[in-house]
């Protein structure tokens, strides 16, 4: 007889449970070259939390058919007119694709083609599903006044490719004008 085990991800409590966990946090400190305005990221303690990701990997990193899941919190916060907001990555390879569920919150998933022509965002709110295509880069931005948590769902193989992000950014910065989050090309 097999036993009924709890489900490690609940998005009606925001939480996955058991097994073990990778948890991962972001500080402002850590996030140097993603925010536009250099002089309100410096004025920032380096220890503050901007967010966390809680990822559970049923399979080894890097097997080919499985899936990861995760929870990201993202703090209501900003660094002079742009939203707290993750790294951003494009998947190491590059087709693959992942799901975001919107759980809590207010924000934009920032999305942007390969060749960097063209950024684009959808708005996230509670219960909003997200298709992330493959060869698209993916950030997301908390644009409310509480915490936006939402979950998501990746292949096992993908991989994260940090460093092209770090090195060119996405081509639009979502700011905030006139109360409104709203996509800008960098200066
Ligand atoms: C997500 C992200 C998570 C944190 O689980 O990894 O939201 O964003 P960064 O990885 O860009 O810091 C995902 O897209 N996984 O593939
Ligand atoms: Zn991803």
């Amino acid at each position: 007889m097999s036993s009924i085990l709890a489900p490690k991800l609940h998005f009606r409590r925001l939480e996955l449970q058991g097994g073990s966990l990778d948890r991962i946090s972001r500080r402002v400190g850590d996030l140097d070259d993603i925010f536009h305005d250099q002089r309100a990221y410096a004025a920032l303690p380096k220890d503050k939390l901007v967010y966390e990701v809680v990822s559970s990997f049923p399979v080894p990193d890097g097997t080919e058919g499985g899936l990861f899941i995760g929870i990201t919190y993202i703090y209501p916060g900003k660094v002079g007119d742009e939203y707290f907001m993750t790294k951003g990555h494009f998947h190491k390879i590059r087709n693959r694709a992942e799901v975001y569920v919107c759980m809590e919150g207010e924000g934009m998933l920032i999305l942007m083609n390969e060749d960097r022509t063209r950024t684009w965002a959808e708005k996230m709110e509670p219960g909003s599903v997200h298709y992330i295509n493959g060869f698209t880069a993916h950030r997301t931005a908390n644009t409310g006044s509480g915490m936006l948590s939402f979950g998501a769902c990746w292949p096992s193989d993908a991989g994260h490719d940090y460093d092209t992000i770090s090195e060119h950014g996405f081509s639009k910065i979502l700011v905030e004008r006139g109360g409104v989050p709203t996509l800008v090309d960098r200066a």
